[in-house]
């Protein structure tokens, strides 16, 4: 019998603003890689390409635009990515991923775009295999290095944008595929939970690429 060909997997590290994302994926990333194991991260918005530097401005507040208009744009960003994805994915590279779709969804519903809407630009886009979303409380977040320097970085914005992770995780069902992670805990208790989901998958999957939603 043939054997059968294993990809690699697509994490993505979904959360709030200063929930940890970063710092998280960075190590993640170092583990899988002194494991063995071939990983690359990826982060969304992705700054340094034509569209990305028109998210820049607009998160910095030195342009406006419309919010039907930014929504697009952080779609247009990852699909700008999405064909690199795939192949790195079929060629047998884990993907790890700070923000994807579902941060995209929810600070444009937050803002009161209607979620429909917000979902659609997206559709088609390859989904992840393991979304693991950092769930920090508003006392925490406050706390944290540098928060308030960005447009969304607001505590009301946040609360909503919290709310509309919550449905999205609902939605996504218990398949495994969506985890809530407690992102208060201290920097090396968040590492442990974070591992103990990302490890199953660290050698690959056999299923196939699916598509969002
Ligand atoms: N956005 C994004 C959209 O509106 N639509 C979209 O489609 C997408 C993709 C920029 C904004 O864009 C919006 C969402 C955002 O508002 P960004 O570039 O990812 O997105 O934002 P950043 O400002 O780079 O990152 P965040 O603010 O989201 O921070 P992180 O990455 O969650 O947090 P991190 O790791 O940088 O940590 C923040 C601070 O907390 C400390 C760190 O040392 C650091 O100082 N920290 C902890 N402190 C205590 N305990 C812990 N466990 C800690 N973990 C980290
Ligand atoms: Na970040």
């Amino acid at each position: 019998m043939p054997e059968v060909q294993k990809r690699g997997a697509f994490i993505v590290v979904e959360g709030l603003d200063r929930s940890g994302k970063s710092t998280q994926s960075t190590q993640l990333l170092e583990k899988l890689r002194s494991a063995g194991i071939d990983a690359k991260l990826l982060n969304f918005p992705d700054r340094t390409t034509t569209i990305g530097k028109m998210i820049d401005s607009y998160l910095r507040s030195e342009s406006e635009l419309d919010d039907r208009a930014i929504h697009l744009l952080f779609s247009a960003n990852r699909w700008e990515a999405a064909s690199s994805i795939e192949s790195s994915l079929r060629a047998g590279t884990l993907i790890l991923c700070d923000r994807y779709a579902f941060s995209g969804l929810a600070f444009s519903a937050a803002k009161g775009l209607p979620y429909t809407w917000c979902r659609a630009p997206d559709v088609g886009l390859p989904a992840p295999d393991l979304t693991l979303l950092l769930d920090v409380s508003p006392e925490q977040q406050a706390k944290r290095g540098g928060f308030g320097a960005e447009r969304y970085e607001k505590a009301e914005m946040q609360e909503r944008v919290r709310a509309v992770f919550e449905r999205v995780g609902d939605e996504m069902g218990a398949g495994g595929r969506w985890v809530v992670v407690d992102a208060d805990a201290e920097q090396d208790a968040v590492a442990y939970e974070l591992w103990r989901h990302v490890e199953p998958l660290a050698q690959g999957t056999e299923e196939p690429i699916r598509r969002l939603w």
